[in-house]
């Protein structure tokens, strides 16, 4: 059985999600509760209802959109991703892997393909740390990776907080709690995603199939000194917080390269600084870090080394510090199975393929708190993502589904 991917629709569809956005066109900026977030779910929705998915939501957002099985005592095949966007991003990330799912089974549908067990596109919400800080705000709480009481303390930048955004966008009525899904309750996540590297394309292959998602960290350090006129302090009587976080910036590339292994990354995204003024010898200095590595310890070390480097800068520069942790994440093994699974399924389909790890982070990652995973790759442009160049082709697209499509087929089977 070949499914037919009607690549022409799903490549529309992409395209008016696209322009559900904060931000203009080729820009995507789809922040989570936002009107345009709330937007892309109204469409998402109705061509879920279109598809014949029985549909359901939870406290926060999550969607589950369900292809009812002919064994309604097999566990679900679940799949999907999400849909908001970093500011200024592209507009495939997350996407892909909800769209093609919707696509995958759609094709399935008009191939005559009925499954044994149900079939189930899930739509995570809030993927991207932009609005809370935190990434996989709805998978962390479906895997109990995060607690409701730690859920109910996020605040976004205007100092909102998560039970007063989603009340607000119609998902309140259920406690925090009634999100955490059991281990179990689902026979496999298998996530479609562009690669957002340049593996694929380099080697010139259609399909990536990931073995292990890197594990992520991010820590929030404030440095606190003196402020004072630019003129009028001198140098010895300085305690120049921006100094302290521009030491901290550099120690982060110097320590991930010195005892990261070779998939170590380290990023010192956010850098801001008070008051903000050229004339201004700045009193504090926050800085947002992420750090990520496919092996745990490796990160650990980095994370350990920096907190004592964050100590020294600190002491010798005279400055106060507070280190807080965003979150500190383990990597996440897909099952073998599921590898195999996907890889004969490239095979059938007689696309190039091969193994790979995941450096950047995925709602998988906290699906394998309760579920075997697998996730499917595509090439993308130069390995471009997270901007609004990012770029994979109507035929790139179009093997990602059929290889979802497959597998989900023949994981339901
Ligand atoms: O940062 C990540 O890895 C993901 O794109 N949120
Ligand atoms: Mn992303
Ligand atoms: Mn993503």
């Amino acid at each position: 059985m070949t499914p037919r991917i009607d690549i022409d629709r799903l490549s529309a569809e992409i395209d008016s999600l696209a322009l559900l956005s904060e931000t203009p066109p080729p820009a995507v900026t789809r922040l989570v509760f936002s009107k345009e977030d709330q937007a892309a779910r109204k469409m998402l929705g109705a061509l879920f209802e279109k598809a014949g998915l029985e549909i359901r939501v939870d406290a926060v957002g999550n969607t589950f959109a369900r292809w009812n099985g002919s064994d309604p005592a097999r566990k679900p095949i679940a799949t999907g991703s999400h849909i908001d966007a970093i500011p200024n991003a592209g507009k495939y990330d997350g996407v892909l892997g909800v769209l093609g799912a919707l696509e995958a089974i759609r094709a399935l549908q008009s191939s005559g393909f009925q499954p044994q067990a149900p079939i189930e596109i899930i739509l995570f919400t809030s993927e991207e740390p932009t609005r809370f800080g935190l990434g996989c705000l709805g998978s962390r709480l479906m895997g109990s990776r995060l607690s409701p009481e730690r859920a109910a303390e996020l605040r976004d930048h205007d100092g909102k907080s998560l039970d007063e955004l989603r009340a607000a966008a119609g998902f309140g009525s259920e406690p925090l709690a009634s999100v955490a899904i059991p281990q179990g309750n689902y026979a496999a996540f298998v996530e479609l995603h562009i690669e957002q590297g340049p593996i694929l394309e380099r080697e010139n292959l259609d399909i990536g199939i990931v073995e292990k998602i890197a594990a992520p960290a991010a820590l929030r350090v404030r440095f606190e000194g003196d402020g004072g006129h630019a003129g009028a302090v001198l140098m010895p009587d300085r305690r120049d917080a921006s100094l302290g976080a521009a030491e901290t910036a550099l120690a982060v590339e110097h320590l991930v390269k010195s005892l990261g292994s070779s998939d170590g990354v380290g990023t010192t995204g956010i850098f801001k600084i008070k008051p903000g003024a050229i004339n201004s010898v700045p009193f504090e200095a926050t800085l947002e870090i992420d750090i990520r590595d496919t092996d745990h310890s490796a990160r650990q070390a980095v994370e350990e080394s920096l907190r004592s480097e964050i100590r020294e800068i600190c002491k010798r520069r005279h400055l106060l510090h507070e280190i807080t942790t965003i979150n500190s994440d383990p990597p996440a093994i897909c099952a073998p199975a599921l590898v195999e699974a996907a890889e004969s399924s490239a095979r059938e389909a007689g696309f190039t393929h091969r193994r790979m790890v995941s450096r950047a982070y995925h709602d998988s990652l906290f699906m394998a708190l309760i579920a075997p995973i697998v996730m499917v790759f595509i090439p993308c442009r130069n390995g471009w993502s997270h901007r609004p160049d990012e770029f994979s082709s109507p035929s790139q697209i179009a093997k990602g589904v059929e290889v979802l499509a497959r597998t989900l087929a023949r994981l339901a089977s």
